[in-house]
């Protein structure tokens, strides 16, 4: 089931967007801007992840962007397909094999055939464009880079791979760092750069994703951030924490354990010298005055599919009402080189 485009036109429609995600939240987002832009919209998704199970590539973010964008995803977890079945787990269990990751039946065919044609030599990037095409998907779903990329996290138990420290460890760990292995060396693909430097180009969001575990690999692949903050349109970031909380997942729990206050302006002041603009949420109306940038004050809880659009719309005027700062790739180097 494809998730048709808004019909009335308005200037948002004249620009191309480019939309930074993780996985549940992000695409909440991801969707309600789809629903205005089709295929106007790029989502770079972030990979950090990925991570090999059963001999398989499983990707979560990308496709829990492709289910969401598509209408296929589950909406009690956020991720995996809806009226999943779990033959498969069962049949693993049975066996004693591992099942503290979930894989249902059909979203296993995505893993089977992903991997089948990785090792067959395609980039992950072209398996999410047909992946996207064959679901019916108008806006460009694309991985932040095909080059392998993998999230660890420092924690009091030792250093976990991603996904134990998320699923297996049920982010119960107490978080110490926070690093992307392979980072450094990763290149953003032809389309991600094509997307960033799209004469066309209006505007960058960040969605309202775990700015730790989501958005800092993007960002961390410095070919990637650079051309954000090359750009030349305004960049700007919706919080994830409404009223010191996470709407979902371990975000308040790791500033937390990192020393940070888990609030908008934390938040915010983590993106400091990339955005030109934060939109936080009407709970929060108040933290505006500690915040260095432009802000947009409005109701960021994504409940219903109006809530997403009407979310993406608010970011996207937002997002014309801004200048981008001259300067700001300087500004955020400095800002790094003094944090
Ligand atoms: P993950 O990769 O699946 O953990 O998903 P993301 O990193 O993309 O998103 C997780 C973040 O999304 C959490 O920190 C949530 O607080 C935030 N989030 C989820 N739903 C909403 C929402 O409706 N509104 C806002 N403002 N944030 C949300
Ligand atoms: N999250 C869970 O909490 N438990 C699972 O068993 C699980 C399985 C799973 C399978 C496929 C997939 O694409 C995602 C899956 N997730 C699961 C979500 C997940 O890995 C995390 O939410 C993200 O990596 C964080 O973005």
């Amino acid at each position: 089931m494809s998730v048709p485009v808004e019909r009335t036109k308005s200037g948002f429609h004249q620009r191309r967007w480019v939309a930074l995600s993780g996985g549940v939240g992000g695409a909440k987002l991801s969707l309600g801007l789809a629903r205005i832009l089709g295929d106007r919209l790029t989502v770079i998704v972030n990979t950090g992840d990925d991570f090999e199970h059963l001999g398989l590539h499983i990707s979560p973010d990308v496709d829990t962007a492709i289910y969401t964008l598509a209408g296929l995803v589950n909406p009690e977890t956020g991720w995996g397909r809806r009226d999943e079945t779990w033959t498969f787990m069962s049949a693993i269990a049975q066996l004693g094999g591992p099942t503290w990751f979930k894989l249902g039946d059909a979203d296993l065919g995505m893993h089977v055939e992903r991997t089948h044609r990785l090792r067959a030599g395609e980039s992950l990037t072209a398996f999410c464009a047909d992946a996207c095409r064959r679901f019916g998907i108008a806006a460009c779903v694309i991985p932040m880079s095909d080059d392998r990329v993998r999230t660890v996290v420092d924690t009091d138990r030792g250093t976990l791979a991603f996904q134990e420290y998320f699923v297996r460890e049920q982010c119960q760990p107490t978080v110490r760092s926070i690093r992307f292995h392979g980072a450094e060396g990763a290149r953003p693909s032809a389309p991600v750069l094509a997307a960033l430097a799209d004469p066309e180009l209006g505007g960058i969001v960040v969605c309202p994703s775990n700015p730790f575990l989501s958005i800092d690999p993007l960002l961390a692949i410095p070919g990637l951030r650079d051309a954000v903050l090359a750009s030349g349109v305004p960049v700007i970031a919706v919080t994830p924490i409404i009223a010191g909380r996470a709407v979902k997942g371990p975000a308040a729990k790791i500033m937390r354990e990192l020393g940070l206050e888990p609030d908008a302006v934390s938040i915010s002041g983590h993106y400091r010298g990339l955005i030109d603009g934060f939109v936080l949420d009407a709970c929060d109306t108040g933290q505006e005055r500690q915040i260095g940038v432009p802000t947009l004050v409005v109701n960021t809880l994504m409940r219903t599919l109006d809530d997403k659009i009407e979310l993406a719309r608010a970011c996207l005027g937002f997002c014309e009402r801004l200048v981008a700062r001259p300067g700001r790739a300087q500004a955020h180097a400095r800002a790094k080189a003094g944090s």
